[in-house]
């Protein structure tokens, strides 16, 4: 069974024009003018885009105490319904290491997931047992390793682990991700907050301002360039490590950033709000920032500085964030929004004349398909790509509200939003799994592990150290070695 995409115009990241495009199974197999197949899907008046990839998504993850509640289920059928047909979950090793983890993350994974997805293992600390696992995760299809600067006592990682991680990622072809903020200073600061007796949400923002951003960006990023690997920064959400991207970038590094569409679009003052429910639903880190930060990260992504968009959806129930009741520190950090992503940036970023609907896809699909090295897998619309697609209809409207949600929790930090433009329909590999006005679920399970190939040596960082690889110790004589000591 064929079927033909019709009547529509394409957006691809480099180029806009009319073509209809012909699936057979799960692939694209031809673009062009007046093609047929055994059904129709209808694309008059709609763009068709690359299905978009969430690379930072936290679905059922046990953190401070709790587990997101956004399960596997729900988090790709919300994913699908907003435009997203892929999505990468950060798998965190518990006592039992990283294999032990993967394991349980392939659980959930195969039985639940309607959209497909893949992996970033996180590197929590350092051991032998760490560096071989490393290798076998990177057999496994997974070519991205998470470094936390930050939580800790928790999952935050120091110098020299990062440094010896970074230095194995560049001998497995990996490329490291790091959360960077100094966790050092944040932990001083929420301390001071709580002795000074601002126990609310609100402390969770002043305890974790831009400067401790842009310190740990800073840091990861020498770190990457002594260890000889490019590096990515995720969730960057100020000026402060904008500019340490932008940098080093400027010096040939090869360092990309990914700012979220919440520090896009929600702002500091969120945390001032009376009601101490609505600031600690919207607790997350980093946290929300001012409008000079929100500019700077739109800029970026317009001159491509900053190259993906992404959630860290981590989503909590009301009921789980009332476990910071009494102290900021222990509110389970995390904010949904896996569904909202492309409309809201649409409607934010395209609609605005802030992004043009090249770099919509750009930022939303492609770029992060290269990065990933699954592009044209994913991220394309080619003969061969997976026939991940999405039938974007610049018309239709809504109100973002949690009353008529995806996502299985209590609420939305977008509320309230307006929103122009949504998928008319969804395509993955070649199956509609969403349509306008949909509320039935796609097969759980249905969505595939997407195995992600090592870089090729050549991917390294370009401004790496020379390296000393035969270190050779200096022959003195006796007459300019120090005498009697
Ligand atoms: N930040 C969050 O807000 N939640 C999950 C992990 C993270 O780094
Ligand atoms: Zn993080
Ligand atoms: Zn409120
Ligand atoms: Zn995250």
């Amino acid at each position: 069974m064929s079927k033909v995409i019709k009547g529509g115009t394409i957006v691809a990241a480099d180029r806009t024009y009319e073509a209809d495009i012909l699936i057979e199974g799960e692939k694209i197999t031809a673009i062009g003018k007046d093609l047929s197949g055994d059904t129709v899907v209808d694309a008059q008046g709609a763009y068709v885009m690359p299905g978009g990839i969430d690379p930072h998504t936290h679905l059922e993850m046990p953190f401070m105490g709790t587990t997101a509640a956004e399960t596997w289920e729900s988090g790709t059928f919300a994913a699908l319904s907003g435009g997203t047909t892929t999505v990468v979950d950060f798998v965190i090793p518990g006592p039992d290491g990283m294999l032990a983890a993967l394991q349980e993350w392939e659980g959930r994974a195969t039985r639940q997931a309607s959209s497909d997805y893949s992996y970033h293992m996180c590197v929590t600390s350092w051991s032998e047992q760490v560096f071989s696992d490393m290798a076998k995760v990177v057999e496994r299809g997974i070519n991205t390793f998470k470094h936390f600067m930050a939580y800790k006592g928790a999952l935050m990682v120091n110098d020299d682990e990062m440094f010896a991680s970074f230095q194995r990622c560049a001998a497995l072809g990996a490329l490291p991700l790091v959360h960077a903020e100094n966790g050092d200073i944040v932990a001083a600061l929420q301390q001071k907050y709580i002795d000074a007796g601002v126990p609310g949400p609100e402390a969770h923002a002043y305890s974790r301002p831009p400067e401790v951003e842009g310190e740990a960006t800073n840091r990861a990023i020498m770190i990457a360039d002594a260890a000889g690997v490019p590096v990515y920064i995720v969730h960057t959400s100020c000026e402060q490590s904008h500019e340490a991207i932008r940098r080093a970038r400027q010096k040939g590094m090869r360092v990309y950033g990914e700012p979220l569409i919440q520090h896009l679009t929600l702002d500091e003052s969120e945390y001032q709000n009376p009601d101490w429910m609505h600031a600690a639903r919207r607790v997350m880190s980093p946290p929300f920032r001012d409008k000079r930060n929100q500019d700077s990260l739109w800029a970026g992504l317009a001159a491509g500085s900053l190259q993906v968009v992404a959630t860290d959806h981590a989503a909590f129930t009301s009921e789980q964030k009332t476990l910071g009741l009494d102290d900021f520190r222990k509110i389970p950090n995390g904010t949904g929004g896996l569904e909202d992503r492309m409309p809201v940036l649409w409607s934010r970023g395209v609609e605005t004349g802030r992004l043009t609907m090249n770099e919509f896809v750009a930022v939303t699909s492609t770029n992060i398909a290269q990065i990933l090295n699954i592009y044209p897998q994913k991220g394309a619309i080619l003969p061969g790509s997976d026939a991940d697609l999405v039938v974007w209809d610049p018309k239709l409207s809504k109100t973002i509200s949690a009353a008529n949600q995806k996502s299985i929790i209590d609420y939305n930090v977008f509320e309230g939003f307006k929103v122009r433009g949504l998928p008319r329909y969804t395509l993955s590999r070649g199956d509609i799994v969403w349509s306008e006005g949909q509320n039935s679920m796609p097969q759980p399970g249905r969505g595939k592990f997407i195995k992600r190939r090592p870089f090729p040596a050549v991917n390294q960082a370009l401004s790496k150290w020379k390296e000393i690889t035969a270190p050779r110790a200096v022959t003195r004589s006796a007459e300019h070695m120090p005498i009697g000591v």
